[in-house]
């Protein structure tokens, strides 16, 4: 079968393209350990007050996991609970949220940590904060009328 010169190269481009992909994607699941966060675990949305964690907002010290704290926040139309929260300088935190009602974003400005909260699941994030700071929280989820009021701070102090 003959090929014109440019298809080859072409096809060669393309293959390559789609192999160095699949590698990346390959040694960074299966070599780093990296997934999708969160949208593992699952609530009852109607009863999120009732349940663990989320029964007990804010910053709680744990002993005896990878991670110095928990972040618990349960948002809704339209605020998050709590509405500020004190960090120490250099702690590692998990940060769990859910939602009540309708999807709402978790963005903490400045930060990696952009999650997507949806009624019945819960997500997951585990970072350092090692900045000192006050870092904003937005919603980046259109979620109805009182959206652009949806915010809260972190603020990560030296101790
Ligand atoms: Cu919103």
């Amino acid at each position: 079968m003959h090929m014109h010169k440019l298809e080859k190269i072409w096809l060669i481009l393309g293959i390559s393209c789609l192999i160095i992909f699949l590698t990346t994607v390959g040694v960074s699941a299966f070599y780093m350990g990296n997934k999708p966060p969160s949208c593992l675990l699952t609530i009852d949305p109607e009863k999120v007050d009732q349940q663990k964690p989320f029964d007990k907002p804010g910053l709680h010290k744990v002993e005896g996991k990878e991670w110095d704290y928990e972040l618990v926040y349960v948002a809704q139309a339209f605020s998050y609970n709590p509405a500020k929260v004190e960090i120490p300088l250099g702690a590692k935190v998990k940060v769990i949220a859910t939602t009540k009602d309708v999807i709402h974003g978790f963005e903490v400005a400045g930060t990696n940590i952009n999650m997507m909260l949806e009624p019945g699941y819960i997500s997951e994030y585990t970072t350092t904060f090692d900045k000192e700071g006050e870092y904003l929280i937005v919603c980046n989820e259109y979620c109805g009328s009182g959206h652009h009021l949806m915010f809260s701070k972190i603020e990560v102090v030296k101790k």
